[in-house]
């Protein structure tokens, strides 16, 4: 649960900002049994980020590398968006000006019906072409070659990969910058479930509290960002998120 109640200045935010930008992280897919990158059951945990997720890791061995995204798939497949994702999507439909900036890949967000969306780290549901320029896929897990083959292809011939930023990868353009505004403009800033270590994601609630903005972090446990936030909300985000719903708005 919350530890301790929720400060006054943030009800009275929820209640009257007009601009309210949201950043997440694995953390609030956590309760839908996603393993987390860095907790203790997460995925790093069994394998380094330099093996899996950068461009040279795929050039080096890219059936080992697509044979961890397949089997993140698989467990992605079988989830389902959780309270805390609801609870989100239901904010953004009642609040104009309400911005969700994910570095999740899960498509969990979009699932629960938020769209107005910025998948920072991409999709892992989509696949892109690595010849140049590339030919992008929307191809759901199960479809085509899925399991068929170590590397899938394009229809062009180049090897296929997923569609997602890796370290070392610059983001999609537009998606920084449209992050990047909208932490700008925000009056409250929501910082949900993320370790606050990845960049430049990490940066984006600078961003919000150099503006002026309030910026809460939702959080079990303590992040580099709890020092800077202005309130910190110790909890799940399953549980936290519709209670500062219920708060802003009476209830679901
Ligand atoms: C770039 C997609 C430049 C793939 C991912 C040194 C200093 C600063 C920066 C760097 C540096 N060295 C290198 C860099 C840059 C690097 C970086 O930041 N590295 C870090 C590790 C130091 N960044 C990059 O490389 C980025 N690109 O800088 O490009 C550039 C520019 C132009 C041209 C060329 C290059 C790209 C970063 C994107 C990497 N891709 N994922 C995939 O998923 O397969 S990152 C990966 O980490 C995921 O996207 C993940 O979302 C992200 C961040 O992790 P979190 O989401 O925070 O997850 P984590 O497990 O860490 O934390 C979960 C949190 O939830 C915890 O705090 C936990 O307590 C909490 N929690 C648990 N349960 C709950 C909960 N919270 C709420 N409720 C619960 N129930």
């Amino acid at each position: 649960m919350i530890v301790g109640n929720v400060p006054r200045p943030l009800v009275d935010a929820l209640r009257t900002a007009g601009r309210i930008a949201v950043l997440t992280g694995a953390g609030i897919s956590a309760e839908s049994g996603v393993p987390t990158f860095r907790g203790p059951e997460g995925l790093w945990r069994r394998y380094r980020p330099e093996d899996l997720a950068t461009p040279l890791a795929f050039a080096r061995d890219p059936a080992l590398v697509w044979e961890w995204y397949r089997w993140r798939r698989q467990r992605m497949a079988a989830v389902s968006p959780n309270p805390g994702h609801f609870a989100l999507a239901r904010m953004e439909a009642r609040r104009p000006g309400f911005v969700l900036v994910t570095q999740n890949v899960d498509g969990l967000h979009a699932a629960a019906g938020s769209r107005n969306l910025v998948e920072l780290h991409g999709n892992i549901w989509r696949d892109r072409c690595t010849s140049r320029p590339p030919h992008r896929f929307d191809r759901q897990f199960g479809e085509g070659t899925e399991g068929a083959m170590e590397i899938p292809r394009c229809h062009c011939g180049a090897p296929l990969r997923p569609d997602v930023v890796w370290f070392g990868e610059g983001l999609a353009p537009g998606d920084l910058e449209a992050a990047i505004e909208a932490f700008r403009e925000a009056d409250l800033a929501l910082v949900v479930g993320t370790s606050s270590v990845v960049y430049p994601a990490a940066a984006l609630p600078g961003v919000a509290k150099s503006a002026g903005a309030l910026v809460v972090e939702i959080n079990p446990d303590e992040t580099p960002l709890s020092g800077e936030a202005d309130v910190v909300l110790r909890g799940p985000s399953g549980v936290v998120l519709p209670e500062l719903e219920r708060l802003a708005f009476g209830g679901a």
